[in-house]
C-alpha cells in the first residue's frame, strides 16, 4: 500500500471518529467572504508541547470544495509577544476542500490566534480562528 492512500485511510477513519456535526457551525467566514473554513484537530485534545495535525475544510462560499489554494499558517497569543515554535505547513491537499496541517505546536495554553492565508490566482484570504488550549 503506497504511503498516500495509507493516509487517506488513515484520515478518514479518524474523521469518521471525531467529526461531529457541530463541526460545521464552526465554520468561519474569511474576511473577504471567499471561503468557508472549519478545522479539526487529528489529536483528540489539543494541548501544550504537542506536535499534531490539523484538518483544514475549505469551501467556496457557495459550498463547494476549495482546491487548488496555497495555504500559510501563523499564530500568537493575544497580548504577548510571541509566536508558535514551529512552522506549521499545509502539507497535502486531500481532496473535497480538506487539507492537512502538520507542524501544530502551541507551548503556552491559553487563547491563541490561529490564522491562514489562502492564495489562489493572486487573490489572497484570510481567517483567524481562536483557539483555547490546554
Ligand atoms: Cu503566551
Amino acid at each position: 500500500m503506497d504511503n498516500l492512500r495509507y493516509l487517506r485511510i488513515a484520515l478518514g477513519m479518524v474523521l469518521a471518529l471525531s467529526i461531529s456535526p457541530s463541526s460545521a457551525t464552526d465554520a468561519h467566514i474569511s474576511d473577504k467572504g471567499l471561503y468557508r473554513v472549519s478545522w479539526q484537530s487529528l489529536a483528540p485534545e489539543v494541548t501544550t508541547d504537542l506536535i499534531h495535525e490539523w484538518l483544514l475544510h475549505v469551501e467556496t462560499a457557495d459550498r463547494r470544495p476549495a482546491d487548488n489554494l496555497i495555504i500559510t499558517v501563523s499564530a500568537h497569543m493575544p497580548g504577548h509577544a510571541h509566536g508558535l515554535p514551529t512552522q506549521p505547513r499545509a502539507t497535502a491537499y486531500l481532496g473535497n476542500g480538506d487539507y492537512r496541517i502538520a507542524g501544530m505546536k502551541f507551548q503556552m495554553s491559553g487563547v491563541w490566534w490561529v490564522r491562514f492565508d489562502f492564495w489562489r490566482k493572486n487573490r489572497r484570504d484570510w481567517v483567524i480562528f481562536e483557539v483555547p488550549v490546554k
